[in-house]
């Protein structure tokens, strides 16, 4: 709260107001680890972290064309004032999949506090131009699947691949929202859209390509093995000797060349299972199977991988390992568990643990049809109890011995999978009770 940006051209740098580390860059982390708990309690400040990327719109552009893109804004990987700031575009420039993190918060803001002026005002705006890149940069194969190749996806233990699982799922996300919102924009203020359409050129063939791309996306999934694979190369490479590892040749990329690292099944942190988690678009059975594959592999070196892999445990019902990465997360900086907290609190992981309560424990997910919950409480806990601020109104969630809602107006919920309007106050039982 303290290191938000309070007014479009300052945001949240990865340290925060709290130290130098990254040299007060903004990252992706915003968007996706900080912006929840905004979106959710402070929609002022959450549209204000938002606006940032309007305002530095230009610049990503401008970004885009040195990049060689012919059309379409890159976002910078690490930035203040809108220009690309990092020195090691492995790990860097190549992880476009900020473009969909980006959209994909604009699109969470939008579902949850239904800010239809944010989206004409500037918000379809950014979701248009950074959608634009992957038309740019993909291309259909013989099969006519969309592919996007040579980028770097969340963990950067892991760089310049082809077909990210995790990029190329939002990037399909993102086109589809792309798609939709110009139909619904057209048909609903016809005025404001025709400017909107003419600012930024925006072509009737443009958004086929991009439906059309959004439905053919190649998403790498190995039959074998029952999991969405991190990318198309990732299962050939080596096994990393982990117990051959000594424990303070940690973190990895402190020790050993990054391409070393980029040889060998190794992750820095959550990946593919990060996707699951923002989309929820696999089958029970194939979250579960790549989250024992991938938590395996993953080494948790950046501070924003335990809240994920915590938030994703109680997805698939491990409440109690669930509950020891929410104490990693917590204690982090309090403990100093990564040796660097002179350098700054890790703000990200701080968000984290915000939403491991509410996306972890309280199983939240914010979808089109309404606000999803799957609470699971840890057997250490008598009772959890957050508060959102849905459409303007309050809702008090209390997951306790019975799972309590309490809404100011009818608002469509999805208890465990079922759907329910809950107008006033209702108690019910639920699964995840330990
Ligand atoms: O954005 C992160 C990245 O995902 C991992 N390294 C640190 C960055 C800043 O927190």
């Amino acid at each position: 709260m303290a290191s938000a940006g309070k007014d479009p051209h300052s945001n949240i740098s990865a340290k925060g107001l709290s130290g130098e580390g990254y040299e007060g860059h903004y990252f992706w982390d915003t968007e996706i680890y900080m912006l929840p708990l905004f979106t959710l309690s402070s929609p002022a400040i959450a549209k204000n972290l938002l606006r940032f990327r309007y305002e530095i719109l230009g610049a990503s552009r401008d970004r885009a064309r040195e990049m060689g893109h012919k059309i379409g804004a890159k976002i910078p990987w690490r930035t203040i004032s809108g220009r690309e700031c990092s020195g090691f575009f492995p790990a860097g420039s190549a992880q476009y999949h900020i473009n969909a993190d980006v959209a994909y918060a604009y699109i969470q803001y939008f579902l949850f506090t239904a800010d239809i002026d944010m989206m004409l005002e500037f918000g379809y705006e950014v979701i248009y131009e950074t959608a634009r890149l992957w038309i740019d940069m993909g291309h259909f194969n013989e099969d006519d699947a969309f592919m996007i190749n040579a980028v770097t996806g969340p963990d950067e233990y892991t760089a310049i691949v082809n077909n990210n699982y995790y990029t190329n799922v939002l990037a399909a996300y993102h086109l589809k929202w792309a798609y939709d919102l110009a139909e619904k924009l057209a048909t609903a203020y016809p005025d404001k859209w025709e400017r909107i359409k003419e600012k930024i050129h925006i072509m009737a063939d443009e958004l086929a390509i991009m439906k059309k791309a959004s439905e053919q996306m190649y998403l790498p999934f190995d039959k074998a093995l029952g999991i969405n694979l991190q990318d198309d190369g990732f299962k050939n490479k080596a096994e990393w000797d982990f117990a051959g590892t000594p424990k303070n040749h940690h973190p990895l990329l402190l020790h050993y060349h990054p391409l070393t690292i980029y040889r060998y099944k190794v992750l820095k942190q959550a990946d593919t299972v990060l996707a699951y988690l923002l989309l929820d678009n696999e089958s029970d059975e194939v979250i579960e199977t790549s989250y024992t594959y991938y938590e395996r592999l993953t080494t948790h070196d950046s501070s924003l991988s335990p809240c994920v892999y915590g938030m994703m445990a109680s997805r698939i019902n491990q409440t109690e390992k669930a509950y020891n990465y929410f104490m990693q997360t917590i204690r982090l900086d309090l403990d100093n568990l990564h040796d660097n907290t002179k350098d700054g609190l890790h703000i990200a992981n701080a968000g984290g643990a915000y939403m491991s309560i509410i996306y972890g424990f309280g199983g939240l997910r914010i979808k089109s049809d309404g606000l999803h919950l799957k609470p699971t409480k840890p057997a250490e806990w008598e009772t959890i109890r957050f508060r959102l601020k849905y459409k303007d109104s309050l809702v008090t969630v209390t997951i306790g011995e019975q799972l309590t809602i309490e809404t100011e107006k009818p608002i469509n919920f999805i208890i465990d999978g079922s759907p329910i309007q809950v107008d006033g106050t209702i108690h019910m039982v639920y699964h995840g009770k330990h």
